[in-house]
């Protein structure tokens, strides 16, 4: 029988790579994302793969989640994979120059968010003792860098709670996995300095970033290895990046 995947930031990025990449491998998808259009776009091309479902909420928001995930019809309620992916870093500040909001934005969107999700789906997967949960954190999950500060707190978050789901769901048989990319080509950037396109386009400068798709077939890879093998915490660089402060660039 085909998976369904349930896939957060579905609408651009690593979210829309891995949706591609899945609906390609026959799993049944549901896509997810704030941008309505964005989704319905995504949506006409994954249908000529697989089934899809779409729902739009904002992951900071547990009454959106929780109405989004409970509308879900017969077919598509049965989540065999949720990928955590939606997230963002707003802002690259020092801590004494950092905007409230910004920093809001990162906690509820990257932690909370992640939480609210997995709080809805998790209790399926201990019913049938069966589940996939996959964890986008980041390099600024392992390394904290300058101006960092919030973003990295954020990922640190993500990468614990990882850890915790993985001992916590052990005995349910759910395999939990975090892929932790470097520098990946996406809209992250542009919504980092707040859609200044010419400073996000710098960060990609100068050498060969990571591109969405090189996730989205890790991601890929790591959900169908035989059921007991879990891979449970995986960094990916490009090839020209060291740690998050080195980088070979031309
Ligand atoms: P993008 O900006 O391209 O995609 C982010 C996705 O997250 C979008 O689909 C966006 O959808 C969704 N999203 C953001 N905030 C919310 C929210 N509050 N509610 C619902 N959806 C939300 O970036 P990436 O694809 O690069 O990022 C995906 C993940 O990868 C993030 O967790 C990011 O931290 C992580 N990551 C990225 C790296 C990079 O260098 N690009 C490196 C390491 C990790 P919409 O706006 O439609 O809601
Ligand atoms: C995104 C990569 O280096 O900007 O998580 O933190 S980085």
């Amino acid at each position: 029988m085909r998976k369904t995947a349930f896939i957060t930031g579905a609408t651009s990025g690593i979210g829309k790579a891995t949706a591609m990449f899945f609906a390609k491998n026959n799993i049944n998808l549901v896509i997810c994302g704030r941008r309505v259009e964005k989704l319905k776009t995504l949506e006409k091309e994954l249908l000529k793969y697989t089934k899809v479902h779409t729902l739009q909420f904002d992951v900071r928001f547990k009454d959106q989640v929780e109405k989004a995930i409970n509308s879900l019809p017969d077919d598509f309620k049965k989540i065999d994979v949720l990928i955590n992916n939606a997230g963002n870093a707003h802002g690259l500040s020092s801590i004494q120059e950092g905007s409230i909001d910004d920093w809001d934005a990162m906690i509820d969107g990257n932690v909370k968010g992640l939480l609210y999700v997995s709080k809805s789906i998790i209790p399926q997967m201990v019913e049938r003792n069966d589940g996939f949960i996959v964890n986008i954190g980041s390099i600024a999950g392992k390394e904290v860098y300058p101006n960092g500060n919030v973003y990295c707190a954020s990922k640190f978050a993500v990468n614990a709670l990882n850890k915790g789901m993985r001992l916590d769901l052990n005995k349910h048989n759910i395999r939990v996995c975090a892929i932790h990319p470097g520098l990946v080509e996406t809209e992250f950037s542009d919504v980092r300095f707040k859609g200044d396109t010419n400073k996000a386009k710098t960060v990609y400068q100068g050498y060969k970033a990571l591109q969405a798709e090189d996730i989205a077939d890790i991601i890929h890879f790591v959900i169908t290895r035989p059921y007991h093998v879990n891979i449970e915490d995986l960094i990916v660089y490009p090839t020209a990046q060291a740690s998050a402060t080195v980088l070979n660039k031309n």
